[in-house]
């Protein structure tokens, strides 16, 4: 039982019985096969295509590995498209592969890139649109589709947050020439560690299961410099596990989402972020935009809750485009990102998961409603 005054974080990552994975492990032990392929790892790939109704799936160690790991298949040059609205992944991702981030900004609706924007910023030096579907709300899929085939760019999304979410009645992850998922602790369908990068062709999947085992393709033949990004035998079966639980979890952050959608309707100025009609939603993050009418600012609530011992997170701030090895670049000036400025001041990111009681949700609630008044 929760006490008054026990510690409630952002999220906590669930974990299926521990007996159930006892036994995998057991299985693990009398096998050896702990990595490289093993059958846990197999399986939870065909699963997973299976579940997200897509071709192929390619587990890999994490979500910035699989992101890195598409760019590369990808085999892109020069400057990529992107959001300063995200987690640092999506632009480390890019500029390790020696590509330059152009960001463009954000629609308020969803806090998803704006493809007019992006159309406006395309050049001959432009090879990739990498966008993110933030806190699983579904980007605008077919214009970023349609400017992508007009001009002959790859669209890779970072689709970390946007496990199990469908739009328009089809597994959002089907959508682009790469989608990528992490499987982090924090994530909603997690393996401690982990990622998938999804593809449309054999010939991608191919790419990114030689990039992601050193380029290797035989115990002789090794034709690309690839990485080490494979996941283990362990994260795998995990993840079986986790399959078999998600209606379950899903269920019950569905709850919790109604229930401060409720409980906010009342509170001006906590305003939660819009799901469209069109989008079965994974309910994987709380976001909800402090503004002006209310009378703290979104860092005063935000400490102010810490000291109830409540840590909400200020998902996504600082901006991308803020940081010391970005924020010189021509697409970083504030002027040319006013929407994403100030999501990033306004944002916060409220508990949700699938233990959180009631009473802790409500301990969360009645601090908002406190302060309100
Ligand atoms: N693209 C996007 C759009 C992403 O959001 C992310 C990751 C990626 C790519 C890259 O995927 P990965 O390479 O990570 O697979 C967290 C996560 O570490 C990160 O995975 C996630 N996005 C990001 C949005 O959030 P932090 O620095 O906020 O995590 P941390 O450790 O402060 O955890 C938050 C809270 O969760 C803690 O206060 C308590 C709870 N927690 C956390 C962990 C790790 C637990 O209860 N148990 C745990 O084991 O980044």
């Amino acid at each position: 039982m929760a006490s008054r005054d026990d510690p409630i974080f952002v999220t906590r990552p669930f974990l299926p019985p521990l007996s159930e994975l006892v036994t995998y492990l057991e299985e693990i032990w009398a096998t050896r096969i702990v990595t490289n392929n093993g059958p846990f790892h197999e399986r939870l790939q065909r699963e997973l295509e299976a579940f997200l109704e897509v071709p192929h799936v390619s587990l890999v160690a994490n979500g910035m590995l699989a992101l890195e790991t598409a760019l590369e298949t990808a085999s892109l040059a020069g400057e990529v498209i992107t959001t300063p609205y995200s987690f640092v992944a999506t632009s480390h991702a890019v500029a390790r592969r020696q590509l330059t981030p152009v960001f463009v900004d954000i629609r308020s609706k969803d806090l998803n890139i704006d493809p007019a924007l992006v159309e406006a910023a395309i050049n001959n030096r432009t090879s990739a649109i990498v966008a993110v579907h933030c806190y699983g709300n579904p980007c605008d899929v077919t214009a970023l589709d349609e400017i992508a085939r007009r001009h002959g760019l790859k669209l890779i999304y970072d689709a970390a947050h946007a496990f199990a979410v469908r739009h328009c009645g089809r597994s959002l992850v089907s959508w682009g020439d790469y989608a990528t998922l992490s499987f982090h602790g924090t994530k909603m369908f997690n393996t401690f560690e982990g990622g998938a990068v999804i593809t449309r062709t054999d010939r991608s999947e191919e790419a990114v299961k030689l990039n992601r085992n050193f380029g290797i393709t035989s115990e002789v033949t090794v034709p690309v410099i690839g990485t080490n990004a494979k996941m283990s035998e362990f994260n795998a079966a995990l993840g079986l596990l986790q399959l078999k639980h998600l209606d379950d979890a899903i269920r019950a952050r569905r709850m919790i989402d109604e229930r401060y959608r409720l409980a906010f309707r009342d509170i001006p100025g906590i305003v939660p972020l819009a799901v469209a009609e069109t989008t079965e939603a994974n309910y994987s993050y709380f976001p909800v935009l402090v503004t002006e009418e209310y009378p703290l600012s979104r860092d005063e609530l935000y400490d102010s809750l810490k000291t109830d011992n409540v840590f909400s997170r200020r998902y996504f701030f600082p901006l991308l485009s803020h940081l010391p090895m970005y924020k010189e670049l021509p697409s970083s000036n504030a002027t040319n990102l006013p929407i994403a400025n100030r999501a990033a001041d306004q944002i916060l990111c409220l508990p949700i998961y699938p233990d959180l009681s009631e009473q802790s949700q409500f301990r969360v609630i009645d601090h908002i409603r406190k302060k309100a008044k």
